[in-house]
């Protein structure tokens, strides 16, 4: 009796343990049932293809499983009954294998056709100014191994993940350089040349699409697309957080990185910003060498 008391406990403690884990983890919560999406045309589409391929196994779970209940229940034999011996159904054979090879074709059909607006960036919203750009008719494009390159403006930005953080190199003559944060201007393709510089990460930011491999001496392309609109109102910007998705060493839980999307002339500020910073910190330290190299000469004369 102790025992199937014991039992009805353990099976209570489990599923409240499996919520007490998920309410102590509100990260781990982020699309629970579906991949995130929303940040980007390509997570949109992820999202989409996901949720089809759901629905269907979703009939064909509940189909299998009811099937089996019906089964169980309406074929019930009293204990000691001889089990009836069915050789064979050359009918449902052929039929259920018809029916499995449908829905495959479905599946990938299905895939093919959510394929490319995956994988081909689609054209920037906005030019250099941060000006609208008129809608343009994205061409249908077949899937290949190597990504388009849309029409229009775009900003290439290099990924670097080595142990253990994320290194952006942005477009242009400043060479500017930032780590675990990404600043983007909404509304612009931006594209990923991602490498490594020790060991294989994982570059991750779920609500923006695609993961991808981080592989020292090797270039892998992503990209994304902010939507204008994702800035909250009365806000500067939109922040998407991420985390290197490839075991990398002992550290690489805390290997995060983050994308931050600002309207055009916001980032242009950053931007600025950001340059001039590391200029006058460059100065600043080239003057404190020069003063300390006097110092020790005039040291040494004394
Ligand atoms: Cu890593």
């Amino acid at each position: 009796m102790s025992e199937g008391r014991n039992r009805r406990r353990l099976l209570l403690a489990l599923p409240l343990a499996l919520v007490a884990a998920l309410l102590a983890a509100p990260a781990a919560r982020a699309g629970l049932l579906f991949p995130e999406s929303g940040g980007s045309p390509n997570a949109d589409s992820i999202h989409t293809l996901y949720v089809m391929v759901f629905i269907l196994a979703l009939f064909i779970f509940v189909g299998v499983e009811g099937t089996l209940l019906w089964a169980l229940f309406k074929f019930k034999a009293k204990k000691g009954a001889t089990a009836a011996q069915i050789h064979g159904n050359t009918k449902l054979e052929i039929g259920w294998t018809l029916g499995a090879f449908v829905i495959l074709l479905f599946i990938t059909v299905f895939t093919f056709i959510q394929l490319p607006s995956i994988k081909n960036p689609k054209p920037s919203l906005i030019d250099e100014n941060g000006r609208e750009l008129t809608a343009q008719v994205d061409g249908m494009q077949v899937a290949a191994t190597n990504q388009s390159t849309p029409k229009g403006p775009t900003m290439t930005i290099e990924v670097n993940g080595q142990q253990y953080v994320w290194r952006y190199l942005y477009p242009g003559q400043d060479q500017l350089l930032t780590y675990t944060d990404m600043v983007v201007p909404v509304g612009m393709t931006v594209l990923l040349d991602i490498t490594a510089d020790d060991v294989v990460h994982s570059w991750w930011i779920p609500k923006l699409g695609g993961k991808m491999d981080a592989v020292p001496g090797y270039t892998n392309k992503l990209w994304f697309r902010i939507p204008p609109d994702a800035i909250p109102e009365g806000q500067k910007q939109v922040v998407y957080t991420g985390q290197c998705a490839e075991l990398c060493g002992r550290n690489h839980a805390n290997m995060y990185g983050r994308v931050i999307g600002m309207r055009m002339a916001d980032y242009k500020k950053w931007y600025a910003d950001k340059v001039q910073q590391l200029k006058t910190a460059e100065t600043d330290v080239a003057e404190q060498q020069k003063k300390l190299t006097e110092q020790e000469s005039q040291g040494g004369d004394e």
